[in-house]
C-alpha cells in the first residue's frame, strides 16, 4: 500500500474513510486508488501544505521532488521582461545540457514546472529539442462554482461544496484543511487562474464581512498558485444587506454602497478578480427591475472595480417565458446594447443559444457583437450529459463551439478567435467553465469526470490542442501509460460525447429531458412554464418533429451571418446533426442516407446504445491495467450508462411513435420497458445531489 501522501491529519482521516467505505464490497484498495490524486496519480504527488511556500518555491519543489531525468532543470526569472511571454507565459529551452525554463513572473515558472512534469509523465521529453514557448490564449481562465452557501451545489454531482463555510478559519489561515491547496495546485497544473466561489443564483450574504473574511482566507491559500478569487453577486444586495430602498444602479446611494463594498473587498483581497453576474434571468434580480438596462447595471459595478483592475462577467443567459423562441433572446436583448458596456465588462455567453444541451449550434451572439467583449461559458458539470453517472468527455463539444466560424468578419472569425481578441481588439479576454468539483473523495463523482476539469484548463490555455491529445495525456497521468490502455480508452473518451448525443437527443433534438433534474428522458414532461417543457423544443406532432427556426418559422437563422444563415435555412444544406434544431420535418422526410427521418432517428439512438454498450467491453478489456477500485467504480457506471442509453431510447422513441405511427426499423433492438411505466417513473433527485445510480429503472444488457 502506498501511504506516501499522508501529510496531514485530514488526509489520514479521509484516507481511512475511503478504506472503510470499501471494506464491505471486498475490493482491494490503496489510498492512491480512490482517485483523489487526480492527474497527479502517476507522480504520486503529495498533498501540499495549506500555506507556506511561495509561488517560486512551489515551482522549485515540483522539480526537486518529481523530476526524474538526469538532465538538470533551471528555473530562471527573466531580468528584463520578454514581451511575447506576457505575465504568465514561459519558455523552456531544451537545447543545452541543462533544461532552462524562463518566465517573466514566478507564476510563469510555476506553469513551466507543471509543463515539464506533464511532458515527463506522458513520455514526451525525448521528443523535445529546441525551445518550447507557451502563452495562454485567454488571460482569465475561470472556473464557476455553482456552490450555495448552505453547502449544496446546484447541478453538482460530486457531493457537497468543497467550501466548508462554517469551518473556514479566517484568523489562522494555515489551520485550514489542505484540500484547498490541493484544489489550487490542481487548477494551476492545468493553467486555471481564477475561481468564482459561489453560485450565479447568488445569496447576497457572500458580501457580508463574515463571509468576506473567509473568502480572504481562501484567496491567501490560492494565491501562491496564481489562482484569483471572484464572486457572484446578487444585484439586490444593497436592499438585502444595507436595507436601502432600492438597488437601482443609477441611484446615488446604491452606487456609493457598491463603491464602498468593492473598496472593502480589495482591502482584504488586493488581487480580487471581480464579479460574475446573473441578472434578470430565472428570477434573479437585475437592473431591469428598475427600468434600467444590462449596460446600466454592468457599468455601475464595473466602474467600482475599475480602479482596482477588476472585471465584470455579465451573463447573457436571459430568456422569458413568453418568447416563442428562447434561442433568439440573448441576441435580441443584448444587441441593442452593443457598444454601451464599459471596457472592463465581458459578456459571458453560454456556448449554445439555449442551455448546455448535448449538441447546440454556437450562440449567434458571439458573431453579432461589434463593440462588446464576449467570453464563452462552457459547462464542465454534466447537467445534461448524464451527471456523474455517464462517462462523457466534454472537450469535443467545447472545441466544436470554439472552432465554429461565425463569419462575422469573413472566414476565420471563429468563436475562439473572437473571444481571444484576435478579430476585434479586446482589453480583457476570458473563458469560463462551470465546475464539476465537489467534496467527493475523487472530487468529481465519476473518475472520468476529472478529465473534464483537466480538459477545460488545458483548452483555456491552448484551444488548439486536440481532444485525442488531451484525453491521452490525462489517461497516462491518471491511470496508465500502457499503449493498449491509452489507445483503446483514449478512443472511447473521444467517442463518448457523440455517443451521448446519439442516445440522448440526436439530429438536433434538444431539451427532451425530465425536469427539473435533467437526468433521463421526459419528452412528455410538463412544467410551470411552457419554455421549460420539452414539447416547446421538439414539437412532435402528427405532421413531424423539430423546431422550425427557418425564415418561415421563428427566423432564428437570421441571427447567423451568411453563408450560415442560408445553409441552416435550407433543409437540403442544413447539417443533419442539427437538422431538428432548425427544421420541423415530416416523419417520412428523406435523409441523406435515403432513410426516412423516423428510421434515421431510431437507428441513431440504436447506434448510441451500441456505442455505450461497447464502452463496457472496452473497459473490461483493459482491466489488467487499472487498479481494482477505480476499475470497478468505472465499470459499474459504464453499465449504468449503457442501460440508461436503452432507457432514453425506449422512452423517447415510444413517445414519438404515438405521433409517427411508424414501427421500429430493422437493426433496432426491441423495447425493454413500456412507455406507460416510464412515464410514471420519477427519480426524485433533491437538491441536485448525486442521483444514486441504483434508483434508476431496471434495464438488462445483453
Ligand atoms: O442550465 C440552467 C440550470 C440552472 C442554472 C442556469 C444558469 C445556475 O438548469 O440550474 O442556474 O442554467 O446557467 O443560470
Amino acid at each position: 500500500m502506498r501511504i506516501k501522501n499522508l501529510t496531514s491529519i485530514t488526509f489520514v482521516a479521509a484516507g481511512l474513510l475511503a478504506l472503510a467505505s470499501c471494506s464491505n464490497n471486498n475490493t482491494r484498495t490503496t489510498i492512491g486508488d480512490d482517485g483523489h490524486l487526480l492527474w497527479f496519480n502517476s507522480l504520486q504527488m503529495e498533498a501540499p501544505a495549506t500555506l507556506g511556500p511561495t509561488t517560486l518555491q512551489i515551482a522549485q519543489e515540483n522539480i526537486a521532488k518529481y523530476w526524474k531525468s538526469d538532465r538538470k532543470v533551471e528555473l530562471k526569472l527573466n531580468n528584463e521582461a520578454v514581451a511575447e511571454l506576457g505575465t504568465e507565459g514561459f519558455e523552456i529551452d531544451f537545447s543545452g545540457a541543462n533544461i532552462c525554463a524562463s518566465a517573466n513572473s514566478e507564476v510563469g515558472l510555476l506553469y513551466a514546472s507543471y509543463e515539464l512534469l506533464r511532458l515527463q509523465e506522458t513520455d514526451e521529453l525525448a521528443a523535445q529539442n529546441g525551445k518550447l514557448t507557451s502563452v495562454p490564449a485567454f488571460e482569465r481562465r475561470v472556473l464557476n462554482h455553482w456552490d450555495n452557501l448552505d453547502g449544496t451545489v446546484e447541478r453538482g454531482f460530486a457531493g457537497h461544496s468543497l467550501w466548508k463555510w462554517d469551518e473556514i478559519n479566517a484568523d489562522d489561515v494555515a489551520a485550514n484543511s489542505n484540500i484547498y491547496a490541493e484544489y489550487a495546485s490542481a487548477n494551476a497544473s492545468v493553467g486555471i487562474n481564477g475561481t468564482v466561489l459561489n453560485n450565479v443564483n447568488a445569496n447576497a450574504d457572500i458580501l457580508t464581512e463574515d463571509y468576506l473574511l473567509k473568502v480572504k482566507a481562501l484567496a491567501e491559500i490560492f494565491r501562491p498558485y496564481g489562482l484569483k478569487v471572484y464572486l457572484s453577486l446578487n444585484f439586490a444586495a444593497p436592499k438585502h444587506l444595507a436595507n436601502l430602498e432600492t438597488s437601482d444602479p443609477l441611484d446615488n446611494e446604491v452606487v456609493a454602497w457598491w463603491n464602498a463594498k468593492v473598496a472593502e473587498i480589495y482591502k482584504l483581497i488586493p488581487d480580487f478578480g471581480g464579479f460574475l453576474v446573473k441578472a434578470n434571468s430565472e428570477g434573479q434580480s437585475g437592473p431591469q427591475d428598475y427600468g434600467r438596462t444590462h449596460a446600466d447595471g454592468a457599468n455601475m459595478i464595473a466602474k467600482a472595480l475599475e480602479p482596482f483592475g477588476g472585471i465584470v462577467m455579465w451573463r447573457a443567459f436571459v430568456y422569458d417565458a413568453q418568447s416563442p423562441d428562447r434561442a433568439k433572446q440573448a441576441v435580441e436583448e443584448f444587441m441593442p446594447l452593443d457598444g454601451q458596456f464599459a471596457d472592463n465588462v465581458l459578456i459571458q455567453i453560454k456556448n449554445g443559444p439555449v442551455d448546455f444541451q448535448p449538441r447546440e449550434p454556437f450562440s449567434p451572439l458571439f458573431g453579432q457583437f461589434e463593440k462588446t467583449q464576449a467570453m464563452v461559458e462552457v459547462q464542465i458539470t454534466q447537467e445534461y450529459l448524464g451527471h456523474s453517472n455517464h462517462l462523457v468527455f466534454m472537450h469535443p463539444m467545447w472545441k466544436e463551439c470554439l472552432d465554429s466560424d461565425t463569419y462575422e468578419r469573413g472566414e476565420g472569425s471563429t468563436v475562439g478567435a473572437i473571444t481571444e481578441g484576435k478579430v476585434m481588439p479586446y482589453k480583457y479576454t476570458a473563458i469560463a467553465g462551470v465546475s464539476n468539483v465537489g467534496n467527493d473523495r475523487n472530487w468529481c463523482g465519476h473518475h472520468f469526470a476529472q478529465a473534464n476539469w483537466y480538459a477545460y484548463g488545458r483548452m483555456a490555455w491552448n484551444p488548439e490542442l486536440s481532444s485525442e491529445q488531451i484525453a491521452n495525456e490525462w489517461l497516462m497521468q491518471t491511470f496508465s501509460k500502457e499503449k493498449k490502455f491509452v489507445d483503446s480508452v483514449g478512443k472511447l473518451m473521444v467517442a463518448s460525447r457523440e455517443a451521448c448525443v446519439k442516445y440522448e437527443m440526436p439530429l438536433g433534438l434538444h431539451h427532451t429531458f425530465k425536469g427539473p433534474d435533467h437526468y433521463g428522458p421526459g419528452p412528455w414532461d410538463r412544467s410551470i412554464r411552457p419554455d421549460w417543457e420539452p414539447a416547446y423544443y421538439h414539437k412532435a406532432a402528427a405532421d413531424g418533429l423539430g423546431f422550425d427556426r427557418t425564415m418561415k418559422g421563428s427566423g432564428a437563422v437570421a441571427q447567423y451571418h451568411e453563408p450560415l444563415k442560408s445553409l441552416y435555412n435550407d433543409v437540403a444544406t442544413c447539417p443533419e446533426n442539427l437538422i431538428l434544431w432548425f427544421h420541423h420535418l415530416p416523419w417520412d422526410y428523406k435523409m441523406k442516407s435515403g432513410r426516412t427521418l423516423w428510421d434515421e432517428l431510431c437507428l441513431t439512438f440504436q447506434s448510441g446504445i451500441n456505442d455505450a454498450r461497447s464502452f463496457v467491453d472496452i473497459w473490461n478489456s483493459v482491466e489488467q491495467y487499472v487498479d481494482h477500485q477505480r476499475f470497478s467504480d468505472v465499470k459499474v457506471r459504464l453499465e449504468r450508462q449503457a442501460k440508461d442509453a436503452i432507457w432514453w431510447r425506449d422512452a423517447t422513441i415510444q413517445y414519438f411513435q404515438q405521433f409517427s405511427g411508424m414501427a421500429l426499423p430493422d437493426g433496432c433492438q426491441p423495447f425493454q420497458q413500456k412507455l406507460e411505466k416510464l412515464m410514471k417513473y420519477r427519480i426524485g433527485i433533491t437538491n441536485y445531489e448525486n442521483p444514486k445510480i441504483e434508483t434508476l429503472p431496471e434495464y438488462k444488457l445483453d
